[in-house]
């Protein structure tokens, strides 16, 4: 074995969102000597960061939240079926508070690097005023979509007015900040389709600014529903079942949650919606119409999820479902020019992620509302005034980038990880990740990621609990069998890698740029689309690391 110098710590965790509290929570469970490093101000990571109005799951609250405790299952109650961020910014306090977390956790402390040392045979990370922190094991907890990006355009720090990027969303600014302004939002990913509705309400005027139109699902939620909108569409809606949940609804949920977890542990990315076998060519277009009219009408993603098998796979049938979802957004947005520009052309229905809206098309018929649309009239610069197009000057008070991040491999960028020999993580992904089961990296020993590149994703609490408790599992491990050093090997990360771009194959989305796909146009070095994540099922993601885990680790190097 190494000989080892005393670190610090036995583990520290970068990150305090979901990943590091329950890391946290585990690591204590096994009696090791733990530190949670945090950038922010306190606990909740995508929760903490993302407080812009209208942030909310798109996920029901009661398949979001961790399993692992039957406590937190009793004590906890969702108030809506999909809840705001400020709820479930409480729930992950609530957590730390229960496992009384908090002692072991450093916030305000941004890690800048993080390296390994081979002959001490520890970790030694840095933070953002130089403080150095060791321990002979590491585990990331930094998240898919934590390193948030401001557009390439010229001009945007000379912007007089008041400027947010969504995810940096001071604690202060709330709805009542947008009454009587003029506002522009630049993006309509799942972030700018939550917030334009809010908006909408009470600026004095909105004005849109569209590059890449997105296929958005509805989350129609009548009961919060502030919108005057009448109508055909509207009635046509069937209500849905996010209202706030009364006491006794609660109870029978509760009273479910062993059914429930079985539900969201079977299927394919761990949501309440399940994938149907049903093939399209198998239905008349009238059957066709009425299961998409029905599941239209759905809460939540099971339009996405539970449709027919070949929409994700097969162009023809693509298209026909894209048709169905274009003739809707006409339906609903009055103006046909604008309708015309929210659709998408350049690629399908369900091919990005597909982001969940409350009457984000309605909001288009108000008329203190427009869109911009910059495939036309590009944004030409960014000036104290506002946002210059080729065509026109829009003169804001407000500007909200819900511009996206540096997704997947981005929180690994913004570190400067360096394994054995100095071999920075970067240079090893240049050409995209390459990872052991999406959770180890060859030549970086004893660190270990939750949701890292090449795991599998949906529904994200599932992947994390999952992940932290395998990498809980094997630090156990290693600790009780004095095993000081563990390392992905070449053959099982190339193994590994091949395996997941072999299940990516034929899948549309990977032919269409997304943050899924690891582009962003506006960071150099991410232009090119890569796999980054598994698109297989979730359960066999977990079958083939529970294999790894019953054979002792043993595809590893240990010592
Ligand atoms: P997304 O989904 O990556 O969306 C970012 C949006 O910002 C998208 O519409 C982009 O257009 C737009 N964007 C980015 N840069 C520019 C520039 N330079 N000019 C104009 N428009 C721009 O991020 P979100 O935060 O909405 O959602 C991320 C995930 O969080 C989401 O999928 C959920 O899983 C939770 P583009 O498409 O690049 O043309």
């Amino acid at each position: 074995a190494v000989k080892l110098q005393q670190p610090d710590y036995d583990v520290l965790v970068i990150g305090a969102g979901l990943s590091g509290c329950y890391a946290c929570h585990r690591m204590r469970e096994i009696g090791l000597k733990v530190k949670v490093l945090e950038a922010g101000g306190s606990v909740g990571g995508t929760w903490y960061w993302n407080r812009y109005p209208g942030a909310r799951f798109d996920c029901e609250s009661y398949t979001y939240g961790f399993f692992f405790s039957q406590e937190i299952l009793d004590e906890w109650t969702w108030s809506e079926h999909f809840a705001p961020q400020e709820e479930t910014e409480r729930y992950v306090r609530f957590v730390c508070d229960k496992y009384n977390l908090w002692e072991d956790m450093q916030f305000d402390t941004r890690v800048k690097s993080a390296h390994w040392q081979s002959n001490d045979g520890c970790w030694k990370l840095t933070d953002q005023d130089g403080r150095n922190y060791t321990s002979r094991f590491l585990i990331t907890g930094i998240g898919l979509l934590s390193e948030p990006t401001l557009p390439n355009i010229s001009g945007v720090q000379d912007f007089k007015g008041k400027a947010f990027h969504t995810s940096r969303w001071p604690k202060d600014v709330d709805v009542k900040e947008f009454e009587g302004k003029n506002v522009g939002v630049i993006g309509v990913g799942a972030t700018g389709i939550q917030i334009i509705p809010e908006v909408a309400k009470t600026a004095r005027s909105l004005t849109v600014f569209q590059r890449t139109p997105n296929w958005v699902n509805r989350n129609f939620f009548p009961v919060f529903h502030e919108h005057a909108v009448s109508g055909p569409n509207h009635q046509q809606a069937i209500p849905l079942h996010n209202s706030p949940i009364g006491k006794e609804e609660f109870e029978t949920i509760r009273k479910g949650y062993p059914e429930i977890l079985r539900k969201i542990d079977s299927t394919r990315l761990s949501f309440m919606h399940e994938g149907i076998d049903d093939s399209i060519w198998d239905a008349t277009p009238e059957e066709r119409e009425a299961f998409w009219e029905y599941m239209y009408a759905q809460p939540g993603f099971g339009f996405w999820i539970s449709n027919y098998k070949e929409t994700l796979v097969d162009k023809k049938a693509n298209a026909l479902v894209s048709d169905f979802v274009a003739k809707k957004i006409r339906q609903r947005v009055k103006d046909p020019w604008t309708a015309d520009k929210l659709i998408p052309k350049t690629y399908g229905f369900g091919l990005r992620r597909v982001p969940m809206e409350t009457c984000f098309y309605e909001a288009f018929n108000r008329p203190n509302v427009r869109l911009v649309d910059l495939l036309s009239t590009p944004i030409e610069r960014i000036d104290e005034y506002g946002v210059k197009t080729s065509q026109e000057e829009v003169k804001l008070d407000m500007i909200i980038y819900a511009t996206g991040f540096s997704a997947i491999t981005g929180a690994f960028d913004a570190i400067d990880f360096r394994g054995v020999n100095d071999i920075a993580l970067r240079d090893l992904w240049q050409e995209g990740p390459r990872t052991y089961l999406g959770i180890t990296a060859q030549h970086f020993p004893n660190m270990f990621m939750s949701i890292g590149p090449h795991q599998a994703y949906g529904n994200i609490p599932r992947s994390i609990e999952y992940a932290v408790g395998w990498i809980a599992n094997c630090i156990e491990y290693l600790h009780n069998n004095g095993i000081d050093y563990i390392e992905a090997k070449e053959q099982g990360v190339q193994e590994w890698t091949d395996h997941v771009h072999e299940l990516g194959q034929g899948l549309l989305s990977n032919e269409v740029d997304s943050w899924v796909t690891g582009v962003n146009k506006n960071v150099a070095g991410k232009q090119k689309r890569i796999i980054a994540r598994y698109s297989g099922a979730a359960s066999d993601f977990r079958r083939q690391c529970n294999m790894v885990a019953s054979a002792n680790y043993d595809t590893f190097s240990l010592a």
